[in-house]
């Protein structure tokens, strides 16, 4: 598998994805191997389908959530550099980053990004805003069938509440950041794969 990764992948293209998305060369081409693995079509795509064979998101109660993350509005296939794109969200901040050139654009890794990123596995219609719906619809993926639909409820409502702070009744990407802020967002949502 190595080889055959090593030599479909050509140099400019893991230059290219370097400067996108701050993986090392060695971790994309070790994450292109994985992604041909995936790839059982063997048509340089993948599927959902390819997509729920991978172990840590089929575990994921929001694993469903996280695989759509990976396709573009309308799409059922991801190639190579969109894979490298989502992931890159997952990618830890290392400490050489932190203090980086601040005219450079937002790394796909930064904090923003990442709770960005979050934002979009609630707001399922994608309008800029969590309903008491979509909050609900994740609490119950996330809390399994232990808890009533009355408790479910009102643990939504108080959250909205609390972040709530134009009154519209839900959540936009700024409360959900005011929320957020003192979450250790960075450590939360890094896998700490390939090292
Ligand atoms: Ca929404
Ligand atoms: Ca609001």
């Amino acid at each position: 598998m190595g080889s055959r990764a090593s030599t479909l992948l050509r140099e400019e293209e893991i230059e290219e994805i370097k400067k996108e998305t701050g993986f090392s060369h060695s971790q994309i081409t070790r994450l292109y191997s994985r992604f041909t693995s995936l790839d059982k079509g063997e048509n340089g795509t993948l599927s959902r389908e390819d997509f729920q064979r991978i172990p840590e998101l089929a575990i994921n109660p929001l694993g469903d959530r996280i695989i759509n993350a990976f396709f573009p509005e309308g799409e059922d296939q991801v190639n190579f550099r969109g894979f490298m794109r989502t992931l890159a969200h997952f990618r830890p901040i290392e400490d050489n980053e932190k203090n980086k050139n601040p005219t450079a654009s937002e790394p796909l890794n930064s904090r923003t990004n990442k709770l960005l990123f979050a934002f979009r596995l609630y707001d399922l219609d994608r309008d800029d805003k969590i309903s008491r719906d979509e909050l609900l619809q994740v609490l119950r993926m996330m809390v399994g069938v232990n808890i009533s639909d009355e408790q479910l409820g009102s643990i939504a409502d108080r959250t909205i509440q609390e972040a709530d702070t134009n009154g519209d009744s839900s959540i936009s990407f700024n409360e959900f950041i005011k929320v957020l802020e003192k979450v250790d967002v960075e450590q939360k949502m890094s896998i700490r794969f390939l090292h």
